[in-house]
């Protein structure tokens, strides 16, 4: 049980009585996340290390009869948005409606709902800010096909959700993301960190109590907005794509620091710089996790966790370009303040920072923050767990 999805829960119950003037037949949550370090690394086969955070998306549900998807949220202005199954196709995109749309048409084609699915009604009620590279598109993803799957009588595993969730994603609202966000989501733990490999999907849990070694995660959301449909998302996509081809590997997950060489005979200065980022990315994400199976974050091994976020950050802004002028400004705050380390999370462009900081200079640490970038919002996450059916 989480308190944070229990609230975002009783948000869209509310809606779902208000708007359909009736009770819902169950309400799932699906959290957003923030990757602890691994950036840009999941498209090209590579590690990540997220975690869930108390920031949900809840979905009030129930089932229809007429053929019909009609859908509402509490966070936009559209009203209830009707969509007929039968017109279910990927197209123009339309707006926020794509995302769940666009996971009952996944289902549907994967069989994880039946071929003459009726319909449903959903409310969503959302915690997690949009647009601000917490992965608010997957938590609707992922809260959309808990709910439809137990509406269908049709259970689905964390991998299927994930999965058909990304599909959904890159196929119908013609976003080119990798599986990062939606596995985060659908496989998020209380108190941990998922160590992913977005080769096999195996995923290893380790423990992230922060609270217990009196360490505090800040997020500082510099409210720009980023649109990874329209960003340079799909341009540094392609740049790693290009180079793992000309470098004749599968993905740039093949290629290890000794490689770095014989790519700059064969690669631009530009796809040089992007291979070096994701190849040095993927290093730091298992130098963290070897710092994390060696105990608790404390003294030198806080140090050297700390330096790698902050690494992780200088090799996104210097290298892979994917960071931006607030975002910096955020980050070297932070550092000046007092956190053991600060960087970018997400896709970048905007959006969201992280900082790890101690407890006890969390103030000091926000402070600095808020003189620097005064429009910043400025809140600490948890690890929760992942997406579940909550009523
Ligand atoms: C976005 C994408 F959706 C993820 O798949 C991932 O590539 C991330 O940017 C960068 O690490 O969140």
């Amino acid at each position: 049980m989480s308190i944070a999805a229990q609230e975002s829960a009783e948000e869209a119950r509310k809606l779902f009585e208000s708007v359909y003037a009736a009770a819902p037949a169950g309400i799932f949550a699906a959290p957003g996340r923030v990757n602890v370090i691994g950036e840009h690394t999941d498209y090209n086969e590579g590690f990540v290390l997220p975690m869930a955070i108390d920031r949900y998306t809840a979905v009030a549900a129930a089932p229809r009869l007429d053929g019909v998807l009609r859908v509402v949220s509490g966070q936009g202005d559209t009203g209830v948005i009707e969509i007929p199954i039968a017109n279910l196709a990927p197209g123009e995109r339309a707006g926020w409606a794509d995302y769940p749309a666009g996971v009952a048409w996944a289902m549907i084609g994967a069989g994880a709902l039946p071929g003459d699915f009726k319909g449903a009604d959903l409310a969503f009620s959302s915690r997690v800010p949009v647009g601000s590279g917490l992965s608010s598109s997957a938590a609707l993803e992922c809260s959309t096909g808990l709910a439809l799957a137990a509406l269908a009588g049709k259970p689905i595993s964390p991998a299927e959700l994930a999965r058909l969730s990304q599909y959904a994603e890159n196929e119908y609202a013609h976003v080119p993301c990798g599986p990062l966000d939606q596995l985060s989501s659908a496989f998020g733990a209380a108190d941990a960190v998922l160590h992913i490999d977005t080769r096999t999907f195996d995923i290893a849990v380790h423990p992230f109590a922060l609270g217990e070694a009196g360490l505090t995660l800040l997020v500082m959301n510099t409210k720009v907005q980023h649109q990874h449909g329209e960003s340079g998302y799909a341009d540094r996509r392609a740049a790693c794509e290009r180079s793992a081809q000309k470098l004749g590997v599968p993905a740039l997950r093949d290629l290890s620091f000794a490689d770095l060489d014989r790519a700059a005979a064969v690669l631009d200065e530009t796809e040089l710089r992007r291979v070096r980022h994701v190849v040095t990315e993927n290093d730091r994400v298992n130098r963290f996790v070897s710092l994390l199976q060696l105990g608790p974050l404390e003294g030198p091994r806080l140090n050297s966790a700390g330096e790698l976020l902050t690494a992780s950050h200088v090799s996104l802004r210097d290298d892979f370009e994917v960071s931006c002028a607030e975002l910096d400004v955020v980050v070297d705050a932070a550092l000046r303040g007092g956190a053991h380390g600060a960087r970018m999370t997400g896709g970048g462009f905007g959006g969201c920072a992280i900082a790890l900081v101690s407890t006890d200079r969390l103030d000091r640490v926000a402070e600095t923050v808020s003189e620097s970038l005064p429009q910043a919002e400025l809140f600490t996450v948890v690890a929760d767990r992942g997406a579940y059916q909550v009523l």
